[in-house]
């Protein structure tokens, strides 16, 4: 009797348990301004994607590579190509509860990293599904007319082949290039552009990192700074990097309104390759200080175990989202141990 009382104790608190687990995660219904129904956890600092419209995950982002579709000519040319779509109606939740019209090349900000050896010929078939006009305009060396510039493609379709030799090697930025520039860079039309030497560069473990930023009250400050857009993201979601592994990032400063951003490492210091155009590092530090489009690749390798920030050193960023962590684990098959 006592034991068929128990059971019954038993199964009761399990039931109310999982129901009240349930209340928990339910999920609350917003509806914006432009009458999207999106889904948030309510969670304070770990937003919840469910808006299908816009997409992005950190985690995916820091280490995707596009190399483009590869063909060669008649003439052993390597071809790389690629499709941007630009689009400017998105509106994507960038930090819990707070909803932002991002501007996006293939749907994100930042747009695919893309990348090729020097000396491809990279062909980018870009189509502006937007209502305003767009371009692409690349840092690094091509003709006039490639530049992005002055040759407006229009909205609702309009179309436009980038053609050029990939140069010089290093870590660049693309960006639209239409006026305002500050509004359409600061919506998020931008990424990152790697040129790789012909003799690759030493294997190691290789990151993107775009610094970035939203006005989400349109007052020409930031409200938000990330690497690679979601404020804290690399706080509850560290990066997770091996003992002794060679750590290869490309860090990209993007963000519009403030003059200056910067990059500490903690715990370490990193050989520092300002634009990446030369191999040899210009610098062994763990602070670097970047204007907008300023970038370079950084490399280290962690002796000791354990949990260590990355932060800008402009403590405002840092406090407001631009901050991380590696979680550094022992390589035990090579250890040496
Ligand atoms: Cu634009």
């Amino acid at each position: 009797m006592m034991l068929m009382l128990s059971v019954i104790i038993g199964i009761s608190i399990i039931i109310v348990f999982s129901v009240y687990s349930e209340a928990q995660l339910e999920q609350k219904t917003f509806v914006t301004h432009t009458g999207q129904v999106i889904y948030t956890s309510g969670d304070i600092l770990d937003p919840v994607y469910t808006n299908s419209t816009v997409e992005f995950d950190p985690d995916q982002y820091l280490r995707n590579f596009n190399y483009g579709r590869v063909s060669e000519s008649k003439t052993d040319q390597i071809i790389r190509d690629f499709t941007i779509i630009a689009e400017d109606d998105k509106i994507q939740e960038i930090s819990p509860g707070v909803f932002y019209n991002v501007w996006t090349f293939n749907g994100t900000v930042p747009g695919p990293t893309i990348r090729a050896t020097e000396g491809d010929l990279v062909r980018v078939n870009f189509i502006n599904n937007g209502s305003k006009s767009h371009t692409m305009h690349f840092h690094g060396i091509h003709p006039a007319e490639m530049d992005g510039v002055f040759e407006l493609v229009g909205p609702n379709g309009g179309q436009f082949t980038y053609e050029f030799i990939a140069g010089p090697v290093g870590v660049h930025p693309y960006h639209c290039h239409v006026m305002p520039l500050e509004e359409h860079i600061s919506h998020g039309l931008y990424g990152v552009y790697i040129v790789d030497p012909k003799t690759p560069r030493p294997k190691a473990d290789e990151m993107v990192m775009v610094l970035n930023g939203f006005d989400t009250d349109f007052d020409t400050e930031n409200n938000f700074y990330a690497a690679n857009s979601i404020p804290f993201y690399y706080q509850h979601h560290p990066i997770q990097i091996k003992t002794n592994d060679l750590i290869r990032i490309y860090v990209v400063n993007m963000v519009e309104f403030d003059p200056i951003n910067n990059f500490h490492l903690h715990g370490n210091l990193y050989n520092y390759y300002p634009t990446g155009t030369d191999l040899i590092p210009s610098t062994f530090t763990d602070m670097i200080t970047l204007s907008q489009t300023e970038r370079g690749i950084m490399e280290f390798q962690y002796k000791y175990p354990g949990k260590y920030l990355f932060h800008a050193h402009k403590v405002e960023f840092s406090e407001k989202g631009w901050t991380g962590l590696f979680l550094v684990q022992e390589d035990k098959e090579n250890s040496g141990d």
